[in-house]
């Protein structure tokens, strides 16, 4: 395998809303993100990808851009972008900016542009579809509920497209002049010195130019759009080929796709030296939790079809590139919260996660807060929710029939809230995200939760995360940890997360038990124990590993 700059390195997320905010207004900003890049250092992360930051009415908190080349006021300034960018490069930190293309806001000028004159080159720009028979032109639900069509303004019978909300109106991707303007953008933001991009909700670009009805999937009698964008195909694949070429390649960025849907089949075709991207998260597991079509649907995951899901990845990415794994992000709640049994949604149980997320194949992204092993925030009442998915779900919670308090329990196990509270810094005001009202409900449990309480305690999670990721690095270990291969062990008491990491002259094992008992594995006497979240011992051949527990030992 050909080797890449980027390959081997640990990526963090920040969500800049929620990081840490410099000037008091109760928002996160990119003072404040300057401000934690030693912290980032510290913690040992080299790829800090950053969610959107660029001019926007926030009506989805930035992944609705109204000028793609600018910053919004809110979070600073170019100029302040740059001391950003100019300090993580002293740091020898890259940074990466998420690239939302297939929608823009309807405050964009292309939109407004389109709207004023439908018949203009800007209106060529998105999905301006006539209705059929006095009816909008399909019956495709958005992700964040109602039909995917609404008027354009002004218009009788004339409807634009939109995937998620209604101000963020698709762009159309057949169109090859937006394309070039598109490629024109992130041109410039490579040229400023980023180092690649994360790239939202990518396979969203593939429409069917005829927009058929599909089968209806829920109470509002219509369908998802997933039904429409969710198997790759040719026509995907070519624009983003050619997006590659015309961008990308030229600058070998990182990239990392938010490719939902992508089946283990069709990999070769994203990652990989020929791949679309450099790699694209592993949602196995989250899309089988998210297989419903209401919140109302939800079903917890236990850890042996989380282990199943992870390995099927793990196993057909063994040969052909890395994949990203990810175990929560702006998205989704808390991975404490939400992969472990109940009994191990503490510090123990979210040290345990860390060894096998970090130990997996891949460029594993780390979320803001994950390492402190955080778990989900408790929201008390609906006003206390500020994702307007969750207004929507919590909608379908009381049509469905449940109470106000059943709507409640759902969004505290499902909203995207969850993943956007506040980072926790101290025990002082606000966990020291800002001395003013934060736009977000802080956690409950910050007065002990915090960075620098973890900081001072050698056996924090916190610690424990940045021992795991010196391990990665460390020279004797970083080949294998890099480029070995995946080799699965069994899962013994249904609970166990257990697997190999090999070279031809090199094995590590890897294994967390999430059960309720003690497991013993086989190993050799000489074996080495590399980390452990318990007082290891081998002895016998074997290794015992309590119930919650977690090891890294080298075998050979
Ligand atoms: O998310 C795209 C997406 O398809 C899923 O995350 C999911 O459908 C959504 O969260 C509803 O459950 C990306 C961003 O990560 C998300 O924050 C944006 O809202 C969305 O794109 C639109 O830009
Ligand atoms: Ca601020």
């Amino acid at each position: 395998m050909k080797q890449q700059w980027w390959h081997g390195k640990v990526a963090y997320q920040i969500y800049p809303k929620s990081f840490q905010d410099s000037n008091q207004d109760g928002i996160g900003d990119l003072k404040g993100i300057i401000s934690r890049l030693e912290y980032l250092h510290d913690l040992g992360v080299e790829i800090i990808w950053i969610s959107p930051i660029y001019v926007s009415p926030f009506e989805d908190q930035g992944y609705d851009i109204a000028n793609y080349q600018d910053i919004d006021p809110i979070f600073g300034d170019l100029a302040t972008f740059d001391e950003l960018l100019a300090k993580a490069q002293k740091l020898n930190m890259n940074i990466i900016m998420d690239l939302v293309v297939n929608h823009c806001s309807k405050e964009h000028e292309w939109f407004k542009k389109a709207c004023a004159d439908p018949k203009s080159e800007e209106a060529s720009y998105f999905y301006f579809i006539k209705g059929k028979n006095g009816q909008r032109p399909n019956n495709l639900r958005s992700h964040f509920g109602g039909s995917i069509w609404d008027l354009v303004p002004g218009q009788q019978d004339l409807y634009y497209c939109h995937f998620f909300a209604k101000g963020q109106p698709d762009l159309n991707w057949f169109n090859p002049k937006l394309r070039e303007k598109i490629y024109t953008m992130i041109n410039w933001w490579l040229d400023k010195g980023i180092a690649g991009f994360r790239i939202d909700a990518i396979m969203c670009i593939q429409k069917d130019l005829n927009f058929p009805d599909y089968p209806e999937d829920g109470e509002d009698h219509l369908a998802s759009c997933t039904k429409m964008y969710l198997k790759p195909n040719s026509i995907v694949n070519n624009f983003l080929q050619e997006l590659k070429a015309k961008t990308f390649d030229k600058y070998q960025a990182f990239t990392v796709g938010e490719a939902f849907g992508v089946q283990s089949n069709d990999l070769a075709d994203f990652i990989g030296a020929n791949g679309n991207f450099s790699t694209i998260f592993d949602f196995a597991p989250r899309e089988y939790i998210a297989s419903y079509s209401a919140f109302y649907g939800y079903e917890p995951i236990n850890i042996a079809t989380f282990r199943d899901l992870i390995f099927n990845t793990q196993i057909s990415t063994n040969n052909l590139g890395f994949v990203a794994p990810v175990i929560e992000n702006h998205d989704e709640p808390r991975g404490v919260s939400t992969y472990l049994p109940v009994m191990w949604q503490n510090a123990q149980g979210a040290k345990s996660l860390a060894t096998i997320f970090l130990m997996l194949r891949g460029i594993p992204f780390i979320y803001q807060g994950q390492e402190l092993g955080m778990t989900n925030t408790y929201f008390k009442n609906i006003d206390e929710f500020n994702d307007l998915q969750s207004h929507d779900e919590y909608q379908k919670c009381l049509q469905h029939g449940l109470t106000n308090n059943q709507a409640l329990e759902i969004l505290n196990h499902q909203a995207r809230d969850q993943g956007r509270t506040p980072m926790l810094w101290d025990d002082s005001t606000n966990a020291g995200f800002t001395t003013a009202t934060p736009w977000m409900k802080i956690h409950q449990d910050y007065k002990k939760l915090n960075v620098k309480a973890q900081l001072a305690d050698e056996n924090s999670v916190l610690n424990y995360y940045k021992k795991l990721i010196k391990l990665k690095k460390d020279p004797r270990f970083s080949e294998i940890l890099t480029y070995g291969s995946f080799v699965p062990l069994e899962n013994t008491n249904g609970s166990t997360i257990a697997f190999l990491r090999q070279l031809p002259n090199k094995t590590l094992m890897i294994a967390a038990n999430f059960g309720k008992e003690a497991i013993t594995l086989v190993c050799k006497d000489h074996a080495q124990i590399l980390i452990a979240n318990y007082e290891a011992a081998i002895a016998d051949n074997h290794i015992k590993i309590p119930a919650g527990a977690a090891i890294v030992i080298k075998l050979r």
